[in-house]
């Protein structure tokens, strides 16, 4: 006997699309078929998709974000918005702290998430301090532990590596199989801009974008991709905004480097215009990279569409608006450089790209479940998620394709108090969420237990294997 058949819906994975009923066993698809006997529980999924539960490779949650300033989502809500958004896994960050070990670090981070999570959760590190101790001792055996990736970054103060230390990681990388994921942006260059911009009196949060051109996150693509050739390591450029940036990742491509691109929501429905106008209330949309044009816009979908972009991520990072730990902090009203960097979008992900690329023939549905979870299960070594197939943890989304939704804070569940996607219209929208057999959301209804999520230790990834080796 079953505990659960999924009945009646329409089956897709990234390679097909078929009829078949889904059955699961303790937590693991075991039967795909037409007729699968009986269950202890059956969900009708008539005129529905029944799809591989989203993974979001790439959110932040309940991140220290700088003196007085507090992330608007803890484990509970950020997990509990990403089951709406039709994800049955996150992939957030430890961001490793000056003169504290990485392990006591993430031991924190357990904490705040174990117990707490409606998801399955699966941590990537952020190293800002790679010192002998880090590169030597904490990342191989953190590595050996299943936290098999992890971010630099090339921007803001504290955090960003300069060249040489970005060499040492790679090739700490190379040498222990983690895959690294790159946030690409000049910190020098958005230093100067910034200065300059504040000394002419442009400090609203408009000016945020002006800040960190095209320029500033091209070079710094072509800077990583040309440092992790020097070590012969593959890189991830997460969070690309841009046609010249994508260009970078394809050229190095074409002669044979493991170059992969991420892109994400706010590269295809918002644009620096948003801001235009809005004075403060344009601090909602400050995220980095920022927003660009319909140009660019265009770009990001042919990245998606011919493979420049292996995985679509949320970069959910939220804070409250109208808080003063949030965007309007005081300081934050004196300057764009003040303003938090990130927006939430952990739940409207997925409805975006599949009422914009698949309801609009951008992409196909092998494509759409491709960038939202298969990829994202293989980049990163989630062995048994990501897809349906008999042997696979039974997370699944099933979505009504016909749902029409206006994007609207009142209808998220997230912990900011706004959404920068407020008055968009999608059509398709995931109704039911089930995580390892069970349900968490059920036609629009929390109905899972907030303990149900848990960590995934993770395997190396074939991604981050050098070439040839
Ligand atoms: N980079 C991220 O990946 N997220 C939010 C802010 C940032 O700069
Ligand atoms: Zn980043
Ligand atoms: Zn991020």
């Amino acid at each position: 006997m079953l505990d659960l058949i999924i009945k009646g819906g329409t089956v897709a994975t990234a390679a097909d699309t078929f009829r078949a009923d889904v059955g699961v066993r303790d937590g693991t698809i075991v039967a795909l078929g037409l007729d699968l006997g009986a269950a202890a529980e059956v969900i009708d999924a008539s005129n529905k998709l029944v799809l591989p539960g989203g993974i979001d490779s790439h959110v932040h949650i309940a991140q220290p974000s700088g003196e007085g300033i507090v992330m608007a989502d803890d484990f509970e809500s950020a997990t509990r918005s990403a089951a709406f958004g039709g994800n049955t896994a996150v992939m957030p960050f430890v961001l490793q702290e000056r003169g504290t070990p990485l392990r006591t670090t993430l031991a924190a981070y357990h904490a705040k998430a174990d117990g707490q999570s409606y998801v399955d959760v699966s941590f990537h590190l952020i190293v800002s301090e790679p010192n002998a101790q880090t590169l030597g001792q904490d990342l191989p055996a953190l590595i050996e532990d299943g936290y098999t990736s992890f971010k630099v970054f090339m921007t803001y103060e504290g955090l960003a590596l300069n060249d040489r230390e970005m060499l040492e990681v790679m090739a700490t990388a190379r040498e222990t199989g983690a895959l690294v994921m790159v946030h690409a942006e000049n910190n020098d260059a958005i230093r100067f801009l910034a200065d300059r911009l504040e000394r002419a009196g442009k400090t609203a949060p408009f000016f945020h974008g002006p800040s960190r051109p095209i320029p500033v996150e091209r070079e710094a693509t072509h800077r990583a991709i040309s440092l992790a050739e020097l070590v012969d390591v593959p890189v991830l450029i997460v969070h690309v905004s841009n046609r010249e940036a994508m260009e970078e990742i394809s050229r190095a491509r074409r002669r044979g480097l493991k170059v992969y691109g991420e892109t994400c929501p706010q590269y295809l429905v918002l644009t620096e215009k948003d801001m235009d106008g809005l004075n403060m209330e344009g601090a909602k949309y400050v995220c980095s990279p920022p927003p660009r044009d319909a140009a660019h816009q265009q770009a990001c979908w042919e990245g998606l569409q011919q493979g420049v972009f292996d995985v679509f991520s949320s970069d959910h990072c939220p804070f409250r608006y109208d808080d003063p730990a949030g965007k309007l902090n005081p300081k934050g009203r004196t300057s764009f450089r003040w303003v938090p960097n990130g927006i939430p979008g952990v739940e409207t992900r997925l409805p975006i790209l599949f009422s914009e690329g698949v309801g609009k023939r951008r992409i196909t549905l092998q494509q759409f479940v491709a960038l939202s979870a298969t990829n994202h299960a293989r980049m990163y070594g989630l062995t048994t998620k990501g897809s349906i197939a008999i042997g696979m943890d039974a997370d699944i989304a099933i979505w009504d394709p016909e749902r029409e939704v206006t994007i609207r804070q009142s209808g998220l569940h997230h912990g900011s108090d706004y959404t920068p996607y407020e008055g968009i219209s999608v059509k398709g929208w995931p109704v039911t969420t089930i995580v390892r057999g069970r349900p968490v959301v059920r036609d629009g209804e929390l109905v899972g237990a907030k303990a149900h999520g848990r960590h995934v230790a993770r395997a190396r990834s074939a991604y981050a294997t050098p070439r040839g080796g």
